[in-house]
């Protein structure tokens, strides 16, 4: 019999200017100790996905991004978890406020060619070179743990 998993939908927002991308140091909670872009989990009063993407930004990084888009979507599966998660990619380049620590996130600005791949997500590599082109993509990931994928899937798509 097929088990079909419950899943959690997520967001992942990260704002790219020029030749400098935005990460956060995740300072608790599921991926601490990895950069990475802002995002949760959409809230279950109506939110939008859309809307909890920038209510997540503003939250972790005290800023309000202003022309962000959906530039991915993919599937997550572990081995060792009960929930697939379903992660929206959102991509910004303005924003308005200023860029601040949180208690959830530490914030830095990184240039494109020294995107510290080795200290985030390890499926983060196949994505992020997409976003960085602003070529839409979507996908499937299956982890072992935390740190091994056994199966990767990401295409880049015309469609969003
Ligand atoms: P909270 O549990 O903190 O939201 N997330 C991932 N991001 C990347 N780059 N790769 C992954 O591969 C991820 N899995 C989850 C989605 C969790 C945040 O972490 C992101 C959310 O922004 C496994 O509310």
């Amino acid at each position: 019999m097929i088990k079909v998993k419950p899943s959690k939908i997520l967001t992942l927002l990260l704002i790219h200017q020029k030749n400098q991308i935005l990460l956060a140091m995740k300072k608790r909670g599921f991926g601490m100790g990895k950069y990475n872009g802002f995002g949760g989990k959409v809230e279950r009063n109506g939110e939008s996905i859309y809307q909890a993407a920038i209510r997540e930004t503003q939250e972790e990084g005290c800023i309000t991004p202003t022309d962000a888009q959906l530039i991915g979507y993919i599937k997550m599966d572990f081995d060792c978890e009960k929930e697939t998660l379903k992660v929206h990619i959102f991509k910004a380049t303005q924003f308005e406020g200023e860029v601040q620590e949180t208690e959830e996130m530490k914030p830095q600005w990184f240039d494109v060619n020294n995107i510290p791949y080795k200290t985030m997500w390890i499926d983060d590599q196949y994505w992020v070179p997409y976003l960085l082109d602003n070529k839409y993509f979507y996908g499937y990931l299956l982890f072992e743990g935390h740190d091994k994928l056994i199966k990767v899937d990401i295409k880049e798509t015309t469609q969003q």
